[in-house]
């Protein structure tokens, strides 16, 4: 029994939690559950999460399936320094709004460039036309005019100290960066940020970053 994360390396949300469990060194179990291979729809999977995503969190029986919900629960829990998940209301409401925000915001448009783009063909689906390739890169350019708006100044999204939120969001900007076009390229504030997320959060960063890109290799080589 113990703590148990249920993850996989390519999903935006795992790493999330994966990193965050790594970097704070709470002690756990890793479960790689290997979406390919259907391990999310095992019965034993289902009945801890009906809706077979990961992450899942099953700490001594207790089974939590949304990642935010997740992180936010073990911040509490294990007590982790508090400039993750700030016991100071206003600075935890600024944390959970952009948390709620990535969900539908960067989240669909980050995926929509990295599924359709760069996985679709890998996965055998007939490519995008020209038209709808911008229209995705348009959505993704919104979402990053969004977040160079939320870092003003500030080294971090919700200041100068980095939050749950930076790690959050940046695991999903970071998809379509493996993709052809640099959608740094009017965004240099958010390239900067991310440049200081990898920077603080490696060498955890980099080690789950790195087995992501090892999986998204082996797509389509059969
Ligand atoms: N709202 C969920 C989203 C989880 C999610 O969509 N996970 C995807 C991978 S990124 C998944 O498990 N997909 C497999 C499936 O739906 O069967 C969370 O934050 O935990």
């Amino acid at each position: 029994m113990g703590l148990d994360i249920y993850y996989n390396p390519a999903s935006q949300p795992s790493r999330s939690v994966a990193m965050f469990v790594k970097l704070n060194k709470i002690e756990h179990n890793d479960k790689v559950v290997n979406l390919f291979k259907g391990e999310n729809k095992t019965p034993e999977y289902l009945a801890m999460n009906p809706s077979h995503t990961v992450p899942v969190m099953n700490d001594d029986g207790f089974i939590i399936c949304q990642s935010p919900a997740i992180v936010k629960y073990l911040a509490d829990k294990c007590k982790t320094a508090d400039h993750w998940y700030p016991s100071d209301l206003k600075k935890r409401a600024k944390v959970n709004e952009l948390l709620d925000w990535q969900h539908t915001n960067i989240r669909k448009h980050g995926s929509g460039v990295f599924f359709n783009i760069k996985l679709g063909p890998l996965f055998g689906l007939p490519p995008m036309t020209p038209e709808q390739v911008d229209e995705k890169y348009k959505e993704l350019d919104g979402s990053l005019t969004l977040i160079e708006g939320f870092l003003k100044d500030q080294q971090f999204l919700c200041g100068d100290e980095i939050t749950i939120a930076d790690l959050f969001i940046a695991n999903e900007v970071l998809q379509p960066t493996m993709c052809e076009r640099d959608i740094y390229e009017n965004h240099p504030k958010v390239k900067a940020w991310m440049d200081r997320v990898r920077e603080r959060l490696n060498p955890v960063w980099g080690e789950m970053v790195g087995v992501f890109e090892q999986i998204v290799s082996g797509i389509g080589s059969g």
